[in-house]
């Protein structure tokens, strides 16, 4: 598995970096999506669902950013989705120059959806634009519906919100339909999925709604 050691960027604009790098992926044929979450809440495990379910669909590469270990790009690779790991020198979350250096130890393979699994983290992520097309968090039910009113950020900066391992919902108290409405108060453009990628409920909405957002760029 190739592991890839990155520095942080010097840069004097994330901002402009992230919208370089937006504009060379669609140029490119890439649609990159930016999974954000706490540790845990299930990003790989959708991202795996997510990549079987579409094997045949749409190419698919995956970026794994942690501060250590490779077991998600390996999870990834064993699926069949070109995958790569990187580390980000014990920082919590990745920037522009950062996912470009990552990608970059991707090229060759033509992918046409990139994914990027970002260091799990309910905060720092959220303060940098990555240069993706779409952003977008997981909420698991175990971690409690208060989490909009606490990290607000995540959820304004995310164009979908992905509400996941709905199959424990016997098990929490989790409101969600107070979930929805705290999440659509902050951000009344997102789009919210229930899902569990063990069951595979929701995952077809999901699922449909990535390749159709996909679409809409091509077609911009
Ligand atoms: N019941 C249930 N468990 C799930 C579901 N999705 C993930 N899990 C479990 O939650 C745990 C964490 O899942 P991961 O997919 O590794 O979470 P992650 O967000 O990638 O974690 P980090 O990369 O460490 O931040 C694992 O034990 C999964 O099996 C789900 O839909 N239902
Ligand atoms: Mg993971």
């Amino acid at each position: 598995m190739k592991v890839i050691e990155l520095k942080m960027t010097v840069t004097d604009s994330n901002d402009r970096d992230a919208e370089a790098l937006r504009r060379e992926l669609s140029e490119r044929g890439i649609f990159l999506v930016n999974l954000m979450s706490a540790p845990g809440s299930g990003k790989t495990t959708l991202l795996a669902r997510t990549v079987k379910d579409l094997a045949g669909t749409v190419s698919i590469g995956v970026l794994e950013a942690d501060i250590a270990s490779d077991v998600d790009a390996v999870r990834m690779a064993e699926l069949g989705a070109e995958s790569v790991q990187v580390h980000t020198d014990g920082m919590c979350h990745m920037d522009a120059g950062m996912t470009r250096a990552g990608l970059e130890g991707m090229e060759g393979a033509g992918f046409e959806i990139a994914f990027l699994e970002n260091v799990g983290n309910l905060i720092c992520p959220a303060e940098f634009d990555t240069g993706a097309h779409r952003n977008v968090m997981l909420l698991s039910l175990p971690e409690g519906d208060d989490k909009p009113l606490k990290y607000p950020l995540m959820f304004q900066r995310s164009d979908a919100l992905v509400i996941t391992k709905m199959d424990a919902a016997p098990y929490f108290d989790f409101d969600l339909e107070a979930v929805k409405r705290r999440a659509s108060a902050l951000n009344p453009n997102i789009r919210i999925f229930p899902v569990s990628a063990k069951t595979g409920e929701g995952m077809a909405e999901w699922e449909a709604w990535l390749l159709s957002e996909r679409e809409n760029d091509r077609n911009a």
